[in-house]
């Protein structure tokens, strides 16, 4: 017959066992939860940092959750607020007021002919320039002359008058997006330049098949500015600082000849330059970039100061009757002497039925 008295040493000891085991899980547990939170406020911290600074495209990938197959190519810029137009500028660049777009996705560079090709073969879309024009839409137009066609630069021979344009424009049968100069032109070596010919209407229906769209213009010039507050250039306050040219953009006599000295006579590959602060390539030169406004001279005055889509109408005072979409960033064609149109707040317009052959476009995404 057992003891009684033996097993009450062994009640009491195992009350302290249970304490110091229950102590220990506690201590823990509480330790995890600790390292979590810890984890937890690191994340939280890199992520703010990488929304606010402007870092690489790979960074600012990460700051955003909406990353997907469709930004590839694309970088995020946060939404803010920034100094649109430009007191020094031509007057339809004036007057300087404050301007709020919410974040967006946009292309790093100006979309190129590989990529539009690829949208061509995918859903065989054919170009306004290699159609015939309809002739209800141009009555004035002589039959013979209604041919598919693209206007293309061709420098005049002698001096010319700066104020004719039309002295350097040309209509060309057969030029379009394939053949930029002409029938006998191709773009075999120039599947990374950006496509041209495309007109206004192209860039849309591209862009639809992108998922993504045209920037409106406050979009487009924030983006460009890179972060800088109020510069004339999208790199800084020289237009050629340390004797290096930062865009791809004419010297010489205009329009008679280009001398070149930036590397680049025509087009040249995308992102062959420095980008701006944001990443972006070529929104100084290269190519026009389409943007979704209508174009008013004095529309920045009237416009609304928070993402702004740009005007019901359009006009434009040298062509009354001729509605026009803007065009940003200028082209391989500006020049001191003429557009300057290589500057953030420089604008240009043209009719969306109509190619060139020194402008393109590029998409941006809202999410
Ligand atoms: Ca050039
Ligand atoms: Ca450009």
């Amino acid at each position: 017959m057992a003891d009684p008295h033996d097993s009450k040493p062994r009640r009491r000891y195992r009350w302290p066992w249970l304490l110091l085991a229950a102590l220990i899980i506690g201590i823990v547990l509480t330790v995890l939860w600790v390292l979590g939170a810890i984890r937890k406020v690191k994340e939280i911290r890199r992520s703010t940092r990488e929304a606010v600074v402007i870092p690489a495209s790979r960074d600012l990938k990460k700051a955003n959750p909406t990353a997907s197959a469709w930004t590839n190519g694309m970088v995020w810029i946060p939404g803010g607020a920034f100094f649109m137009g430009s007191d020094d500028g031509q007057p339809d660049e004036r007057p300087v007021h404050e301007v709020h777009v919410d974040g967006f996705w946009i292309d790093q560079t100006e979309v190129t002919n590989e990529q539009f090709e690829r949208f061509v073969k995918a859903t065989g879309y054919i170009t306004v320039a290699e159609q015939k024009p309809d002739a209800r839409l141009y009555p004035n137009v002589p039959a013979e002359r209604l041919v598919p066609g693209s206007v293309v630069f061709r420098p005049p021979a002698g001096e010319v008058s700066l104020e004719n344009h039309y002295l350097w424009w040309e209509y060309v049968p057969g030029a379009n997006w394939r053949h930029p100069e002409g029938p006998d032109s191709n773009i075999s070596s120039r599947m990374k330049h950006p496509v041209v010919h495309v007109c206004w209407f192209d860039a849309v229906k591209y862009a639809q098949w992108a998922r993504k769209r045209l920037p409106t213009e406050a979009e487009w010039e924030y983006a460009s500015r890179g972060g800088l507050v109020r510069k004339p250039y999208t790199w800084g306050d020289e237009k050629h600082p340390d004797n290096q040219w930062r865009a791809n953009i004419w010297q010489g006599d205009f329009p008679k000849a280009d001398s070149g000295e930036d590397g680049f006579r025509g087009t040249a590959p995308v992102a062959s330059f420095a980008p701006n602060g944001y990443g972006l390539y070529d929104m100084a030169g290269n190519v026009w970039e389409w943007c979704q406004d209508w174009y008013l001279p004095a529309y920045y005055s009237r416009s609304p100061n928070r993402n702004p889509q740009g005007p019901d109408t359009s006009f434009d005072p040298n062509e009354p009757g001729v509605p026009k979409r803007v065009q940003r960033g200028g082209s391989y064609l500006c020049s001191d002497v003429y557009c300057m149109g290589y500057r953030p707040s420089a604008r240009m317009k043209a009719s969306p039925d109509t190619g060139l052959s020194h402008t393109g476009f590029r998409c941006v995404r809202s999410h």
